[in-house]
């Protein structure tokens, strides 16, 4: 079924023309609790919780508008091999230097390391039975990992985002989905960033040059677009 367009900037979304469900999925990048939950990699590392959070109910809402409507939802967690043998030296440096080593243990089991609890998709946005899940061992999503390929023999063209970090793995993932030729929508109250200045920011980079990742827009005006 075709719906409408999104009331979104710099232009409506998307570009050539209305939503297709057929083509269109949601990402939901790293909602784990190392990013927004408590005793997690975000909050050893000091920063505020409700930045990384703030997302979470809106971003509820739009699975169920987006899973009723029939669209593809594709779910993303970083994480690393128990044996941190595909963490890079330098990324492992970086976090012990921040107090929040990856791999070693906290309250959520060790931090950033698949199969521990503080790995885990939140329960506000899980996964349901049959929705794919992506796991990667950085910022992008495409890197290591085979969601161009699942995406591309879905016929997939169009994203739209959800996520956390907003200028770390969301945007990291948008502008390889957009050089990939991906046609991207980043929703603005479903992301958030461990600073606010970096997360305006993260947004406004977006919408520069015409769109030159894409289009941003809040939720209210994709659940418009859907009828929910
Ligand atoms: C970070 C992410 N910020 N999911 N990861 O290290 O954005």
């Amino acid at each position: 079924m075709i719906t409408n367009t999104v009331d979104a900037e710099p232009y409506a979304w998307p570009y050539d023309g209305e939503i297709d469900p057929a083509r269109t999925a949601l990402l939901c990048i790293d909602w784990q609790t190392d990013f927004c939950g408590p005793g997690g990699y975000v909050d050893h590392m000091g920063y505020d919780l409700n930045l990384t959070r703030a997302g979470l109910e809106p971003t509820a809402k739009v699975l169920a508008a987006v899973r009723a409507a029939g669209w593809l939802v594709v779910h993303t967690r970083e994480g690393h091999r128990p044996d941190l043998s595909d963490c890079p030296p330098n990324k492992l440096w970086r976090s012990k230097r921040m107090g929040a080593g990856i791999g070693d243990a906290g309250p959520c089991g060790r931090i950033l390391v698949r199969g521990e609890p503080g790995w885990d998709i939140v329960p506000e946005v899980a996964p349901l039975p049959g929705e794919l899940i992506i796991d990667k061992p950085g910022k992008g999503s495409f890197y290591a990992t085979d969601l161009d390929l699942l995406l591309r023999t879905r016929g997939i063209t169009h994203l739209v985002f959800t996520g956390i970090t907003t200028d770390v793995c969301v945007h990291t993932t948008m502008r390889d989905a957009n050089d990939r030729g991906y046609e991207c929508l980043l929703l603005t109250d479903c992301t958030g960033a461990t600073d606010v200045g970096n997360y305006e920011a993260a947004l406004k980079m977006v919408t520069m040059q015409g769109g030159v990742f894409g289009a941003i827009a809040p939720s209210s005006a994709l659940l418009s677009a859907l009828g929910a």
